[in-house]
């Protein structure tokens, strides 16, 4: 036991549950909890621009590293500004620890006026979380930090939610630091498990749908022993990218998308082993109506199994655990492969090629350009789209592409996040005009950090995906989608970014120059290729 004030308590929870990046803004509010970090070296503290930024750096940074960061917000629009990147962060099971600020607790649940008044806060909090909770006393901060990591660790990782009355955060108590836990995750029932196994080698042609949960849980191995087991060609989640090397002889890529692409392998497979995916919206538009009858799946999250489709065998479990253990099951026999994987992208790239030629020459030239382990970060923009079809990944956790809830600015502050994640990696955001102006702000936190960063804006003066949905819906009765932008090159030396307005056919040249000289930079490209938003897998 130590006498310590809440803030304190805070800090010393996340000291030891080896938490060590935190972003925010100050305010009378969640001062007491900048305090408790102040002077630290354990930490570094990093001011953002707007509480969107927070939560999206913390996702981009749990999406780069498997890590935790922890978010310090005041409440009200503290924590209402938060919420776009929290939502975004549940959607993409990424975790992170959200500290709210409160009004003391005597004034509480009162229409009192009082400062950064928001009812029923916790709630709201709790629409984007996997755990949600108001802390009374300090004493009982460790206890609740390590009850959300435990939810983060051992379940599907999602943002948590803590909220600190200012009384709480300020006043002293003796506090009883807790070591950290050691979390099991399930493995499986043995018994499923060799029911998997037998499913599976009784099918002639099974396939593998891998989604984000395979590289959430390190299971990258494990899935090429089981592929290769079966002969299986694997096909990624756009989340799920990177859960195969795309040079492995049976890595199909992504992309059910619109462009047909897998119908063929559909319509031959005779099962098909889901892990780790959801099997969402973006990935395919069909939900899994178009997957084989058989289906095995594996998930941490019970919800999902089954979701889409009835399953003959489900296992809720780990990824990496389970697929050791089918893998052993499997013994060590490797199955010729049932699917021409060559000629399969011989014809995807063929297919790209016809479709959206501009877009893939600038994806080619970026891939030559960038080293193996670059993190690539989507935004919704028309590159950012294709990207995981397009572009070649090789390592797990290097292509980020924004989860589900879907909100524009996602790529800037995700980058920041992912390069504080994994420094010795290089990183590059790929931005639209429209969605880089929801949060460019943020070029002020990368510059005040010093970080090397590549901030690509392909620019068509136009929320060009929907101007393109009006044109394809409403007989081009354009309205909303035509933007007057600043100039950004100038924006982006104003905000100390080297920048440069490239064509896109110089684009690779470009990126390895700023990335060879280091540093911030803005590369603003004017790109605008025709019927591009045929690639935007969720429209009707
Ligand atoms: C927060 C939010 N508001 C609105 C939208 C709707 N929306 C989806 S794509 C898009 C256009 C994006 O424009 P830009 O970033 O320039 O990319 P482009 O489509 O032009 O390539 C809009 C407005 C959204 N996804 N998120
Ligand atoms: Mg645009």
């Amino acid at each position: 036991m130590r006498r310590m004030t809440g803030g304190h308590a805070v800090a010393a929870a996340l000291r030891a549950e080896g938490v060590d990046h935190v972003f925010g803004i100050v305010g009378t509010h969640d001062c007491p909890l900048f305090d408790g970090v102040y002077g630290d070296p354990a930490f570094k503290v990093v001011t953002v621009r707007h509480e969107q930024g927070a939560s999206l750096m913390a996702a981009g940074y749990a999406r780069a590293s498997g890590k935790v960061a922890a978010c310090f917000v005041v409440p009200g629009p503290g924590l209402t500004n938060a919420l776009t990147g929290m939502g975004m962060a549940y959607s993409e099971s990424a975790p992170m620890l959200v500290f709210g600020g409160q009004n003391a607790l005597a004034q509480l649940e009162r229409e009192g006026g009082h400062f950064h008044e928001l009812a029923n806060s916790v709630e709201v909090a709790r629409s984007v979380c996997g755990y949600a909770t108001r802390v009374a006393a300090p004493g009982d901060i460790p206890r609740v930090i390590r009850e959300a990591m435990r939810a983060m660790r051992c379940g599907r990782p999602r943002p948590a939610y803590i909220e600190l009355p200012l009384d709480v955060q300020s006043a002293e108590a003796d506090v009883a630091v807790l070591p950290p836990e050691r979390y099991s995750r399930p493995a499986g029932d043995p018994a499923e498990v060799a029911r998997a196994a037998q499913a599976l080698r009784s099918a002639q042609r099974p396939l593998v749908f891998a989604g984000e949960g395979v590289e959430i849980s390190e299971a990258g191995d494990a899935l090429v022993a089981v592929a290769e087991a079966l002969g299986a060609p694997v096909v990624t989640s756009m989340f799920g990218r990177g859960a195969i090397s795309d040079r492995h002889p049976l890595a199909l890529g992504d992309g059910w998308g619109r462009l047909g692409l897998y119908d063929d392998v559909l319509a031959r497979a005779d099962l098909v082993l889901v892990v780790g995916s959801r099997i969402d919206v973006v990935s395919d538009p069909s939900l899994g109506a178009r997957f084989p009858e058989r289906l095995v799946q594996i998930d941490i999250d019970p919800l999902f199994i089954g979701q889409r489709r009835p399953v003959e065998v489900g296992i809720v479990g780990d990824p990496r655990l389970v697929l050791e253990a089918l893998a052993a099951e499997l013994g060590g026999r490797r199955r010729e492969g049932w699917y021409d994987v060559t000629e399969f992208r011989r014809r995807k790239r063929a297919a790209l090629a016809e479709r959206a030629e501009p877009v893939l020459a600038v994806v080619d030239d970026l891939r030559a350009a960038l080293p193996d382990d670059t993190i690539v970060v989507d935004d919704l923009t028309l590159v950012g789209y294709w990207m995981p079809l397009m572009l070649e990944t090789y390592l797990p956790r290097t292509l980020i592409h924004p989860g589900t809830y879907g909100t524009l600015g996602y790529s800037l502050p995700a980058a920041i996040g992912a390069k504080l994640a994994r420094p010795e990696r290089p990183v590059v955001a790929v931005c639209g005009d429209g969605g880089f102006l929801f949060t460019l702000q943020e070029l002020a936190t990368a510059r005040a950090l010093a970080l090397d960063l590549v901030v690509m804006i392909f620019n068509d003066n136009a929320f060009g995906a929907i101007r393109q949905f009006q044109d394809r819906m409403f007989g081009g009765r354009h309205i909303g989608a035509a933007l007057e932008n600043p100039d950004f090159v100038k924006l982006g030396e104003a905000f100390g970014a080297r920048s440069e307005r490239v064509e896109a056919k110089s684009l690779g040249a470009a990126v390895r120059r700023a990335q060879a000289a280091g540093g911030l930079w803005l590369l603003e490209i004017p790109f605008a290729p025709r019927g591009s938003v045929e690639m935007v897998p969720w429209m009707p």
